[in-house]
């Protein structure tokens, strides 16, 4: 009976059908997607501390309220994947804990520091543009609840890449003190926005698995490459040099041609010595124990509610 169930799962799967939360799936399935999904509103979360070292510091109050919504979605981002991981029995509460304690991990990309206000552009346009690459075809992604929070997400991300470009723009259109800062940030963010799709193809040990279950629909290295493809223009355009001797035009393939990342380097940060990952977790961990009232408060609240004790 198990296999009978195990084929027709994969058999909606191959007809490019949704999985949803009620149906038999295979425990591989429910566990990988709930290690990326939670890996992923991880990231949203911690993802917020980069961009937020700049709020109290924006140059003007257009640029400040922009960066307050950008963030604030962020945490939107991050609360609508966790409900896609309590569809799956995921408690999160258990996730929660297990980033605090780093059992859990999230991307790579946020443990590295913003050093000026052009960072906040090249974010936007590099993080954010690598992210919506990788992202618009998680809205193919096989399970139902995940894809429907990618479609949002994703409205709201390339909304995000915008705002980043056009900031680089302005900066652009300044001194040549903001462009040299605009060249600085962004020779610090390529190499580690590329990170961010993962390790190659061959040295993936989920890729394969996943694509046959159409969690993941692309490999690293595709989405890395259509990254690449999609951000030279943007960056000859805005007038900046992307900081790779080896990228060029391959006419015959009709791609660039790009250098490796330093996959040492990646690893590195993916098992905690990154530049920033002590410091993240430890401002997550304080920002929690300092919510602490807010939940005990919320709680006593439902409870009082839930006897009727309100009215
Ligand atoms: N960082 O076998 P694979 C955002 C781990 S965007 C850290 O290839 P998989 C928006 C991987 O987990 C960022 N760890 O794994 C925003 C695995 O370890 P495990 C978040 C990484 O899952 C913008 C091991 O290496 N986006 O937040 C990384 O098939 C601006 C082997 O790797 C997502 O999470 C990495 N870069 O493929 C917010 C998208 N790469 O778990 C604020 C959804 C790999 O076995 C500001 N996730 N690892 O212990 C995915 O598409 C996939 O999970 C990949 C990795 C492609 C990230």
């Amino acid at each position: 009976e198990a296999d009978t169930l195990e084929r027709d799962f994969q058999h909606t799967v191959d007809a490019d059908q949704r999985i949803e939360p009620r149906d038999w799936m295979p425990d591989g399935y429910r566990r990988t997607l709930v290690r990326q999904i939670a890996q992923h509103a991880h990231s949203e979360i911690i993802g917020m501390q980069p961009e937020g070292n700049w709020i109290t510091r924006a140059p003007s109050l257009r640029r400040k309220a922009i960066l307050l919504a950008k963030v604030q979605d962020e945490a939107g981002h991050g609360l609508y994947l966790y409900a896609a991981t309590e569809t799956l029995g995921a408690a999160r509460e258990d996730l929660t804990q297990k980033l605090l304690v780093g059992k859990q991990k999230y991307s790579s990309i946020f443990n590295y520091p913003t050093l000026t206000f052009a960072d906040v552009g090249v974010i936007g346009w590099l993080v954010d543009g690598a992210a919506i690459c990788n992202q618009v075809p998680l809205c193919r992604t096989s399970y139902g609840p995940y894809a429907r929070a990618m479609i949002r997400i994703c409205k709201e991300e390339s909304f995000h890449q915008r705002q980043g470009y056009e900031l680089l723009m302005t900066m652009m259109g300044g001194t040549d003190e903001q462009r040299a800062m605009v060249q600085d940030a962004v020779n610090r963010w390529w190499w580690p926005s590329l990170m961010m799709f993962g390790p190659p193809d061959d040295a993936s040990p989920n890729t394969e698995q996943s694509m046959r279950w159409r969690i993941k629909r692309h490999t690293n290295d595709e989405l890395r490459q259509k990254f690449v493809d999609m951000t030279v223009p943007q960056a000859e355009k805005l007038g900046v040099t992307l900081p790779d001797p080896e990228l060029r035009w391959n006419a015959e393939r009709g791609h660039y041609d790009f250098g490796a990342p330093d996959w040492d380097e990646f690893w590195q940060v993916v098992k905690g010595n990154g530049p920033c990952n002590a410091q993240r977790v430890a401002h997550r961990n304080r920002a929690h124990e300092e919510g602490a009232w807010v939940r005990e408060a919320a709680a006593a609240y439902a409870e009082k509610r839930a006897r009727g004790l309100d009215r």
